[in-house]
């Protein structure tokens, strides 16, 4: 065993609860050696990853990895919210109590990093200073080395983090042990995976994956379910799953900014990476907060609703990133950004990487071509149409890579809140957009989010699922708790947010994308804005207000006068069926709070009779 004090003192770790916490945590999994990580070691771990074959060069200060077969997603049946308090329990968190969990994970993480290195990752889920940071300050433990290069991309990493604490015992204990990848029984009745977080005791318990959100524990576990947890019980700030972003508008001089939630795989990164359309270029630029996690608090100066990401890099999904869809994403993985590709195609010869979407065909010359487990394009059957790429295959990369992130993306005031999005993945009913002024309605909308299953879960595919405020993976606690919470912080604001209902994911009959989406939905945006500010009324509808196509900037979009009046429209009959299914959807939360249900039964009553 290596001398963990030594490791410790050269570090200039003295927060002598971080050492105990590595102290037990080493002991226990029987690492061989501790090291202690900083983001300058960066350089020398890629190296040392490069030469034991964990990483592959694609193209200059690029990189490519790929996970275990069966290790590709986050796994939501084997996630669990622990507490000591029965009361937590909520219908999505999959709550179980501590005392059952944290020996279970115990006995699971016993003696199993042996032989292994045991990396020290103290790191900050918040721009440095922010009013929030006590409660972003954590330390992972982990036995894997792409896990620390993932985790310096995607979090501010550092001892500095940890020491000179206001209260130092205040950081989330993050441990995560990769496990015999091989013999977990992923996916079958002896799944030996679980990964728990200890929500009331700032605990989290991640064993069996060593990909994305069952990984990184400062992103998914800490970044929403630890987050939201201690929103809620220290009554202060919201974690959510959002992406954020600012729109200036260069003629009147004035900043907006609008944050929101769409389910896993739904487009938050490519919104949040919208350049706008070039008819509108001249006017309005779009920066980048973040795209997956805002946190979102009281403002104690101004009064205000704030926003900030906690996180400090990007960890997007690859299929359908290209120059048309999404150009901002493809530079900021390009050249000389120490981007990690993970699951992708890769080219052992050229070391160039390709995934589904990237071209319109793949690739004519299969020559060197890898598909992401790493199989030999050229060796396909004739007629095998198995992807290229991992469906859920990701890149990662820091924000400092992407072309308009926002100048004050790392200040650590964060930004006041203009307007809060959520959007589906709807392939009928939900129009373009429809905005909603009232507080409640707009919670409302939120908790009854729907979207069709995507792969960043393991799930079917094309089955609708309702996701309230896109959180479903991430609920900390019980909804209805949830939602009181929610209109309360929000509540608490001088100037209330606009809310919105937004879908780029309408459909015809023939299965095409009706709305052109990506940059185009800046558009439907800035209606909102103007909304808001009362330089459009739109149209009353019984679920909110949509925009007129008069309304609406469309100047330079292609899309058919059928199409745009179908994604500018309501259908009420299909509406009031959804209302049911909607009230056996909210049944199901304990203590939803009566202004949910009367914003419920406000939209229904309107539904009837815009049918009479
Ligand atoms: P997570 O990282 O899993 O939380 O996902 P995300 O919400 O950031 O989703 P992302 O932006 O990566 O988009 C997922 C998929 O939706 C990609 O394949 C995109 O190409 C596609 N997509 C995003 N925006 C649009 C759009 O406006 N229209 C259409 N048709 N597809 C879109
Ligand atoms: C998601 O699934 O919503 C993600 C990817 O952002 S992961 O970090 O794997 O959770
Ligand atoms: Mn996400």
């Amino acid at each position: 065993m290596a001398d963990v004090e030594q490791v410790l003192d050269q570090a200039g770790v003295t927060n002598p609860h971080v050492r105990d916490y590595v102290r037990y945590w080493a002991e226990l999994t029987g690492a061989a050696r501790v090291e202690v990580v900083s983001a300058a070691d960066d350089a020398r771990l890629v190296a040392e990853a490069l030469d034991s074959g964990e990483l592959l060069p694609a193209g200059e200060g690029r990189y490519y990895s790929r996970s275990y077969h069966l290790d590709t997603a986050r796994s939501e049946e084997r996630t669990i919210v622990a507490s000591s308090k029965a009361e937590d329990r909520g219908v999505y968190n999959n709550w179980r109590h501590s005392a059952e969990m944290t020996p279970l994970l115990t006995e699971r993480m016993r003696g199993a990093s042996a032989g292994k290195t045991m990396y020290v990752i103290p790191y900050l889920m918040a721009p440095p200073g922010n009013a929030l940071a006590a409660w972003a300050t954590g330390v992972q433990l982990t036995d894997a080395r792409t896990v620390v290069l993932h985790m310096i991309r995607m979090s501010r990493v550092g001892v500095e983090h940890v020491e000179n604490l206001e209260d130092p015992r205040h950081f989330v204990r993050a441990v995560h042990v990769t496990g015999d990848l091989e013999n977990l029984g992923q996916g079958t009745p002896e799944d030996q995976r679980y990964f728990v977080t200890v929500a009331d005791e700032r605990t989290i318990l991640h064993f069996g994956s060593s990909y994305g959100g069952n990984a990184l524990l400062g992103k998914i576990a800490h970044g929403l379910r630890q987050a939201a947890y201690d929103g809620w019980t220290s009554d202060t700030f919201l974690g959510e799953q959002y992406m954020l972003i600012g729109i200036h508008d260069k003629q009147t001089g004035t900043d907006y900014h609008i944050c929101g939630g769409f389910p896993s795989a739904s487009g938050k990164t490519n919104l949040a990476m919208m350049l706008a359309p070039d008819a509108l270029g001249e006017r309005y630029h779009v920066s980048f907060y973040g795209d997956d996690i805002a946190w979102l608090w009281v403002d104690e100066a101004s009064g205000r609703l704030f926003g900030m990401n906690p996180e400090y890099g990007v960890f997007g999904v690859a299929k359908d990133t290209n120059e048309g869809t999404n150009p901002v994403a493809l530079q900021s993985v390009g050249p000389g950004t120490g981007a990690i590709f993970t699951n992708v195609a890769y080219n052992q010869d050229t070391q160039e990487v390709w995934w589904e979407g990237r071209t319109p065909e793949p690739p004519a010359d299969t020559a060197g071509w890898l598909d992401w487990k790493g199989a030999p394009i050229a060796d396909r059957e004739p007629g095998d149409t198995a992807p290229w790429a991992h469906p859920n295959s990701r890149f990662t990369t820091t924000l400092a890579n992407v072309p308009n992130i926002a100048d004050d993306y790392d200040a650590a005031p964060g930004v006041p809140i203009d307007a809060i999005i959520f959007g589906g993945r709807t392939r009928d009913r939900e129009p373009l957009i429809r905005a909603i002024t009232d507080l409640a309605e707009g919670v409302y909308d939120g908790l009854t989010l729907g979207a069709e299953a995507t792969f960043a879960a393991e799930g079917v595919e094309g089955m609708l699922r309702y996701d309230p405020m896109s959180n479903r993976p991430f609920m900390a606690y019980g909804e209805g708790d949830y939602a009181a919470h929610y209109l309360k912080i929000v509540g608490a604001a001088t100037e209330q947010p606009i809310f919105a209902h937004v879908n780029w994911f309408q459909r015809g009959d023939d299965g095409r994308f009706l709305w052109p989406g990506y940059r185009d939905n800046l558009r439907p945006l800035l209606w909102l804005l103007q909304l808001k500010n009362g330089e459009v009324t739109g149209r009353e509808t019984p679920v909110g207000i949509l925009p007129t196509a008069e309304e609406l900037n469309l100047e330079g979009v292609e899309i058919s006068p059928e199409d745009l009046a179908t994604v500018l429209s309501i259908d009420v009959d299909r509406w009031r069926q959804e209302m049911g299914f909607r009230e056996t959807h909210l049944e199901q939360f304990d203590n939803l709070p009566e202004e949910i249900w009367e914003a419920h039964r406000r939209v229904a009553k309107a539904l009837d009779e815009a049918a009479d």
